[in-house]
């Protein structure tokens, strides 16, 4: 603790355990001993006695402990809050400037965690499901949607109750309470979604961890701004700051990275805002649509992604994916090859997290290529006709409908060591025992189709990954196929080792 928290340590324990009886036997010298060597490491501020002590003890406690020094305040936890550090801010800094955020499991973003997903589904509005269980008043069916976007690798949850007809402030604050019951989705970290403040508010009064507030902007002008977010540095909440102003939405790659800049400088320069804190949203707009004014909107996005992630030091970008292809509604493949490659780009440039539909994200790689290029076309806005390509490919590909069905298959003809490392890619456990068998059977040892074949797979998806191609839960998937593959040629190994053993 001394050496990850940012506040103060308070060291206050027991006269030892109780006996059988339930009486502490340890003397105040032996008390006082212990205690004396957490003084003189310097890893308290605070030091006193609970069970079983007695004045004496603390008597003890003091004529041990008084010359040395107490322990000290990390740097940065000066700086924010002053040296009496009567703070504010969420428990556990790793390391200086490094973002996190918590449920009951605190979620650090080290370099190496790579892109974060936050699902999309528990809104009221992106989500016909939802809205239907939440107008039928069944909220714990609501849970349900929760539930399943974490097992599809949600790491975030966000949550949102915007309806004309719904109490938006009691809505929030039932289901965040009903959330906080259920440990496999309150593990993970909150996004509290609204575009009403008292609804932000509600919630933030709810949530355990440290959350996420989506979103606050500099629309109302800078007073509400500044409010707001000083406000939510009281919560200890991070937030996500939208690319608008007094005078709307940013729609261009300037505006976007004007705003965000203004935004950042109001929040670091004048209210002391930890930067890790902020997270940006430069606006993912619809493409495709028609009229020709959209069609750069995924380029000035991630034009802006990259300007801003350079002018604001410390602050991440988000995006809520799913809105680039509202004009492909209702043809799902068409729109999760969209989500994928704009991802894909947007990674690259610098895009930390985004709002998603978990678990219908492809692999960029294994996208049709003819899909891709055309699909990239329209989000790269490299030809004038490239919407219009794009939406005569998407009725044949609906058409065709069955078309993913046949790729699904279609790996099964390949060589087993292609197999294999599609299997691993995509996750897929079904023939992976067969296959490992197969291979099994080319090599001397089993531990040869570990350190060959099956890591080969693995080293795919370790390039995939790193290029942003693949992403965190995915590969949690691609970890489980190389377990049950192991875990197959384990016996062999057993066997393979005792008769080594015997000769
Ligand atoms: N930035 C930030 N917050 C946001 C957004 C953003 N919150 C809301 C939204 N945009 C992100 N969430 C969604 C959720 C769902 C959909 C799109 C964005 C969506 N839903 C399908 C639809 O409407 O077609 C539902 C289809 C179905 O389930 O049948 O696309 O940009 N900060």
């Amino acid at each position: 603790m001394a050496h990850i928290s940012e506040f103060p340590v308070a060291v206050y324990p027991n006269a030892g355990l109780p006996n059988a009886m339930g009486e502490y036997e340890q003397t105040p010298e032996e008390f006082a001993g212990i205690m004396a060597e957490f003084a003189q490491e310097g890893w308290a501020n605070l030091m006193g006695g609970c069970c079983g002590t007695t004045p004496e003890h603390i008597k003890a406690l003091a004529d041990k402990i008084s010359h040395f020094v107490p322990r000290k305040l990390n740097p940065l936890q000066k700086q924010r809050f002053g040296e009496t550090a009567n703070s504010n801010s969420g428990p556990v800094i790793v390391g200086e400037g490094i973002p996190f955020y918590s449920g009951l499991e605190s979620l650090n973003i080290n370099p190496d965690i790579g892109f974060l997903m936050i699902g999309e589904r528990t809104n009221i509005m992106g989500s016909p499901k939802f809205r239907k269980l939440i107008l039928d008043d069944d909220f714990e069916s609501g849970l349900a949607i929760v539930l399943s976007q974490v097992e599809k690798g949600a790491q975030i949850i966000d949550i949102n109750f915007d309806e004309g007809m719904l109490d938006g402030e009691a809505c929030m604050t039932r289901f965040l309470n009903l959330i906080a019951s259920e440990p496999d989705i309150c593990k993970v970290p909150i996004m509290i979604d609204s575009s009403k403040w008292s609804v932000i508010e509600a919630g933030l009064k709810c949530v355990q961890g440290k959350c996420i507030v989506n979103s606050i902007s500099l629309k109302g002008g800078e007073d509400e701004f500044r409010a707001q977010a000083k406000k939510i540095m009281r919560y200890g909440a991070s937030t996500i700051v939208m690319a608008f102003d007094e005078k709307g939405q940013a729609d261009t790659y300037e505006r976007k990275t004007e705003i965000c800049k203004r935004a950042y400088d109001i929040l670091t320069q004048k209210l002391d805002f930890p930067p890790e804190d902020i997270i940006f949203d430069p606006n993912i707009l619809t493409v495709a649509t028609g009229m020709e004014e959209h069609n750069h909107y995924a380029v000035a996005f991630i034009e802006a992604v990259k300007q801003i992630k350079k002018r604001c030091p410390g602050a991440l970008v988000s995006g809520g994916v799913s809105n680039i292809s509202f004009s492909f509604r209702g043809n799902n493949p068409v729109r999760e090859a969209m989500h994928s490659a704009f991802l894909y780009h947007a990674i690259h440039a610098g895009l930390d997290m985004a709002i998603v539909n978990a678990g219908m994200l492809d692999v960029y790689e294994e996208i049709p290529k003819d899909l891709l290029e055309i699909v990239e076309d329209v989000l790269l806005n490299r030809r004038k006709d490239a919407t219009e390509r794009l939406i005569d490919f998407a009725e044949s590909y609906k058409a065709e409908g069955t078309r993913k069905i046949v790729k699904d298959t279609k790996w099964r003809e390949g060589t087993v060591e292609e197999r294999i490392i599609h299997a691993l890619v995509r996750g897929i456990t079904e023939h992976i025992v067969a296959d490992t068998e197969e291979i099994r059977t080319k090599f001397d040892l089993a531990l040869e189709v570990i350190e060959g074949p099956l890591m080969a797979g693995m080293k795919v998806v370790g390039d995939l990954f790193g290029d942003g191609k693949m992403f965190l839960p995915q590969v949690v998937k691609s970890a489980r196929v190389m377990k049950q593959a192991v875990a197959h040629l384990e016996p062999f190994m057993e066997e393979e080792k005792k008769e080594l053993e015997f000769n």
